[in-house]
């Protein structure tokens, strides 16, 4: 493989390309019209606009890219996360082109595309499923018995849904009905797809994934989890390796599912397992995504693995060099997502342009962005920033590691997720590890983000007139801007 075209854009593709480049392997970024002056565009050996911002006139235009692939003698395409990246019909698009996709067979991208088939595929193995139909329900009386069975509350999903998307609730026998209704006609208008599943609802659980890898030669190794249950409206926020819940046994039996769910569709290249955890510590498989995720980078700080030349090697054709005996954690990595977002109004959108942006350096600590100050944030886009990752031999130091670069973090002009990087960090029930997919709801609120910035001014009071200096201007800074110690360097 001699040059890959990365169908992405923002910090993704440029991570994609750091490790081609270091591979030795030449590099093509594609760009909409707002991204002409983006990193990706400008770290790339050649660049191809797509056409104008929006996602349908860009990004996602995937005979274009497979077109332009051709013309520059592309031998591999990396589809990077979102976009094109979990679409079957562009990966079989690319391979009948005669390039490599860098990523799945399009048949594994499919089948775990819809949620009843990926249950399916997964039924003769040793793989827990959350109790519930195995079948679209079709038949609404008979599918209100199968829920009266199972026991409320339970959890109509739509099959081609994902994410959270086209989920309902449905606590009472009385409600069933009428929410199966609703559930079909959303899955019919937003999927296409109007099958949906019953199944019953896990309470608190927790989102733990694990990655695997496989090779072409039928090798499947695990890379240990991500616990990924700090979300906020199916928006992850914090992310961690390894999980603080996790027993060496647990570990050894999700690990085990999770190379099973892979087997189940022949998987090869990287992927993710998507597992709930309740409160007995009972695992159940949710869904597996099929591309590099966003939060890849914790796994590679734990494992000494870069996750991109594994997908590439895979794809090139080699067998992994190691096998799951080899593997083990080393250390403990955090990853804060920084977002666009106001933290003290209910993460509205706050795009616009980087008058400052300076990033935080030293041991441990690793930012994967796309951009450089001075940059307007496309409002087209995801609105992520950057991902902050620290890395610490134990989960305290990690912390500690991430909460300094939170503070050395300088980002004037839009709002960000900083503040509530650092709320969730300092929080007793994140500390103690003693937390689930509801930490959000429960504990975040506007106001509880500004307690928690005089609470530690009181607290500097207390420790002594020189900390008190140093931090008081923390109290009012929030509303001016997310990072406090800014203003005085
Ligand atoms: C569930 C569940 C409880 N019980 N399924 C949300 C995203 C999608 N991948 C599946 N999701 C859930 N499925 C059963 N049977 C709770 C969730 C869920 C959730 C899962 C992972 C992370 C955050 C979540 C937030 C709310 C609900």
């Amino acid at each position: 493989m001699k040059k890959i075209l990365v169908a992405n854009r923002g910090e993704i593709a440029l991570r994609v390309m750091k490790t081609a480049k270091r591979m030795g392997i030449s590099t093509v970024a594609v760009y909409s019209e707002a991204d002409r002056n983006a990193p990706h565009v400008k770290f790339a050996d050649e660049a191809i606009c797509l056409g104008p911002p929006p996602s349908a006139q860009s990004y996602l235009l995937g005979e274009k890219i497979i077109k332009e692939a051709l013309r520059l003698g592309v031998d591999g395409i990396h589809p990077g996360y979102g976009f094109l990246s979990e679409n079957a019909d562009f990966a079989e698009k690319v391979s009948a082109s005669g390039i490599t996709f860098i990523g799945p067979r399009p048949d594994s991208v499919r089948i775990m595309g819809s949620k009843l088939a990926a249950k399916d595929a997964v039924k003769d193995f040793d793989v827990p499923l959350v109790p519930g139909t195995e079948e679209a329900v079709t038949d609404k009386v008979e599918a209100r018995k199968i829920a009266d069975g199972i026991g409320y509350p339970i959890l109509v999903k739509a099959s081609a849904g994902g994410g959270g998307k086209g989920m309902r609730l449905v606590e009472r026998s009385e409600d069933f009905e009428e929410q199966l209704d609703r559930a079909v006609s959303e899955a019919t208008s937003s999927f296409g797809d109007g099958s949906v599943f019953i199944e019953k609802f896990v309470t608190n659980p927790r989102h733990i994934e694990i990655q695997i890898l496989a090779d072409n030669y039928g090798n499947t190794v695990h890379l240990f989890e991500r616990e990924c249950s700090v979300q906020r409206r199916h928006q992850k926020v914090v992310e961690e390796a390894p999980s603080a819940i996790l027993t060496e046994d647990l570990r050894k039996r999700m690990g085990a599912s999770a190379v099973q769910v892979a087997q189940s569709v022949n998987y090869t290249g990287a992927g993710t397992v998507e597992f709930l955890v309740d409160d007995h510590l009972n695992y159940y498989f949710l869904e597996m995504n099929t591309r590099l995720q966003v939060e890849h980078p914790v796994t590679e700080m734990i494992t000494g693995l870069d996750l991109v030349e594994q997908q590439i090697r895979v794809a090139r054709g080699e067998k992994l060099a190691f096998s799951q005996e080899d593997l083990s954690i080393c250390g403990h990595a955090l990853e804060l997502r920084v977002y666009a977002e106001d933290s003290y109004d209910n993460f509205m959108p706050s795009t616009g342009n980087l008058e400052v942006y300076i990033r935080p350096e030293g041991e441990g600590v690793r930012v994967d962005d796309g951009f450089e100050e001075g940059m307007d944030i496309p409002v087209y886009y995801d609105p992520m920033i950057a991902k902050l990752i620290t890395y610490g031999s134990t989960r305290a130091e990690a912390s500690e590691k991430m909460l300094q670069a939170i503070e050395d973090y300088k980002i004037k002009g839009p709002q960000t997720t900083l503040p509530f990087g650092r709320f969730v960090l300092k929080h007793d029930a994140f500390i103690s590890g003693k937390f689930d997919t509801n930490f959000v709801k429960k504990y975040y609120s506007p106001e509880k983000l500004r307690e928690s910035w005089s609470e530690e001014a009181n607290a500097a009071a207390l420790a002594g007139a020189f900390v008190f200096d140093k931090l008081s201007d923390k109290l009012s800074a929030p509303q001016v801007e997310e990072n406090a110690a800014w203003g005085k360097r």
